[in-house]
């Protein structure tokens, strides 16, 4: 039986990749921060928490002794690193902590593998927000690379130490370069989710509006169930190399809201209020979506669109999933938590 650690598995992708890999048969260790409350609502969500192949494990990244031991004690087959200080916002408040753990703490992974196992194959969750200011569209696994926060640098830093591992140390290291992906399980401070659960709420009448930031931002968003498979295929790959996975298509926050909206079949009014009153309404003159400069950044990374030409010959990977049906997926998922009072 394989055995994998993922980093990370009480955030989005971790449970999604802990699901998929116990479909493949592995026996799966997945990483948990100590914390005064626990934070496993989406392996709950999923149905595999009670899974007898899957144990959790106490872990900080920022620990490197917990790195060596984690590896010693269980002898994986193959490490995912996912864990991360990973909101780009939060990064530029807290610039030194996003830093050790989203670079440093990736750099203390591929040293424990150093130490403990050099065979230990590793993943590196890299991510398009390396590419930051446009330089190239579409961004492939060539364009350079000009992030745009804390948060991008540190995964530069981790991005680049993954490949100098691999070339110094013949590590079986990959990195892969994602561009946003999305689910019922994205936590609520990303703009996706904010905008689905705020909808949800909207229509069950527990919330007037909502609050947004930038609604120009380009982004090429996925399905992150679809994500992880790429993740999986990259470590299966013949050679390590670095990937880049994306949907090839771009869209704004204030389409994503639109569509969003029109889940409860309703149509903002762009043309409406305007930005520089501070918001737009409905048709029926009901102010429903408020700008507020709270939510922008110090330096904006203004659009994203990835070419997966790499993935989809080299790894046979291809998303399927449109933004169209992942929005809607979203919101129902969200309007049912919200009725039932399990919205996390
Ligand atoms: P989440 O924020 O949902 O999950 C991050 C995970 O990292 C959580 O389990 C979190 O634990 C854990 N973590 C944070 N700090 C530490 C630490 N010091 N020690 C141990 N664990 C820690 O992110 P996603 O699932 O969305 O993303 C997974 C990875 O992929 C991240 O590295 C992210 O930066 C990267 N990425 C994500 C993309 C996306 O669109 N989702 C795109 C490209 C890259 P806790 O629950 O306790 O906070
Ligand atoms: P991003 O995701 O920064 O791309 O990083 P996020 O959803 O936070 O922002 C996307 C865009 O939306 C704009 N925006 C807002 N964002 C948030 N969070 N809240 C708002 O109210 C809001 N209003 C507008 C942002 O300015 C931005 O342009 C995500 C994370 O998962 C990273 O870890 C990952 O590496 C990248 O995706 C790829």
């Amino acid at each position: 039986m394989k055995k994998a650690i993922i980093t990370g598995i009480t955030g989005q992708d971790g449970a999604y990749l802990a699901e998929l890999l116990l479909q493949k048969g592995y026996k799966v260790y997945g990483t948990f921060r100590r914390s005064s409350s626990m934070n496993f609502w989406r392996i709950e969500e999923l149905g595999i928490s009670n899974n007898p192949n899957l144990h959790l494990v106490e872990y900080d990244l920022n620990d490197q002794t917990s790195n060596i031991r984690l590896l010693q004690n269980i002898e994986p087959d193959e490490v995912y690193n996912l864990a991360a200080q990973s909101f780009v916002g939060v990064s530029f408040d807290q610039p030194i902590y996003t830093a050790q753990t989203t670079g440093i703490g990736a750099l203390h992974l591929l040293e424990a593998i150093r130490i403990v196992n050099s065979k230990i194959k590793f993943y590196q969750a890299s991510t398009s927000e390396m590419f930051g200011k446009v330089q190239e569209i579409p961004q492939t696994e060539k364009t350079p690379f000009y992030p745009r926060s804390p948060y991008g640098f540190s995964k530069l830093f981790a991005h680049w130490a993954t490949i100098n591992y691999r070339e110094s140390y013949d590590i079986f290291a990959v990195s892969g370069i994602l561009f946003n992906h999305e689910s019922p399980l994205r936590g609520r401070e990303f703009v996706t989710r904010k905008i689905t659960d705020s909808v949800a709420k909207i229509h069950l009448g527990k919330l007037d509006k909502i609050e947004l930031g930038n609604l120009d931002a380009e982004r090429d968003w996925g399905f992150a169930k679809e994500y992880v498979e790429g993740m999986y295929k990259m470590l299966q790959y013949k050679e390590a190399e670095t990937f880049v996975l994306s949907t090839n298509v771009t869209n704004t926050v204030r389409k994503f809201v639109e569509l969003s909206f029109g889940n409860i079949d309703i149509q903002i009014d762009w043309k409406g209020k305007g930005e520089n009153e501070k918001g737009y309404c409905s048709k029926t003159g009901k102010l429903l979506v408020n700008v507020n400069p709270q939510f922008y950044r110090p330096a904006e990374v203004d659009m994203l669109i990835g070419d997966n030409s790499r993935a989809k010959t080299l790894l046979n990977w291809e998303p399927k999933t449109s933004l169209n049906d992942l929005c809607s997926n979203m919101v129902e998922m969200d309007l049912i938590r919200n009725k039932n009072g399990t919205s996390f």
